[in-house]
């Protein structure tokens, strides 16, 4: 059973020149691309995408960061997509994820820590809607 992912290289990972590392794990891994374009979110989309977060402290840094700049987006899809591309992005704190994850390997702060990832099937479902609508 296939399923569907929305992944972001967010705009710290676009401008260190991470964006082809990033197309590289998910590929190597076995997943596949079924979108991909780079944009800069607007407010709402940022808000939306984030909303369970609305509440917490520090939603204002994290909207004001995920448009700050160009992120990728993409769809990627294969078997238990959602849960191999968690353990590819490695622990929410660099500091804590993993060596060999991408968060592991390539960030130090919470706030900047390259790439999102859809954690559960409903918020797959949702995240892809909101960024790709075309793919129903
Ligand atoms: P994840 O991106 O691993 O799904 P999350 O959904 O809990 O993590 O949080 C979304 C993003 O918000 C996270 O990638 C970075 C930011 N964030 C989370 N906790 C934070 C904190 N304590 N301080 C600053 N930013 C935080
Ligand atoms: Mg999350």
């Amino acid at each position: 059973m296939s399923e569907r992912t929305l992944i972001l290289v967010k705009p710290d990972g676009v401008r260190k020149g991470l964006v082809g590392e990033v197309l590289s794990r998910i590929e190597n891994k076995g997943l596949k691309l079924v979108a991909l374009e780079l944009r800069t979110l607007t407010r709402d989309v940022a808000e939306d995408h984030y909303g369970e977060h609305r509440e917490r402290p520090f939603f204002g840094e994290l909207v004001e960061f995920i448009t700050g700049g160009p992120l990728v987006a993409l769809v990627a899809e294969g078997p238990r997509a959602i849960e191999a591309f968690r353990a590819l992005a490695g622990a929410t704190d660099p500091v804590k994820a993993a060596p060999g994850t991408l968060r592991g390997d390539f960030a130090l702060e919470i706030g900047e820590n390259i790439v999102h990832g859809s954690d559960s099937p409903e918020s797959a479902a949702r995240e892809v809607k909101l960024f790709f609508p075309e793919l129903g």
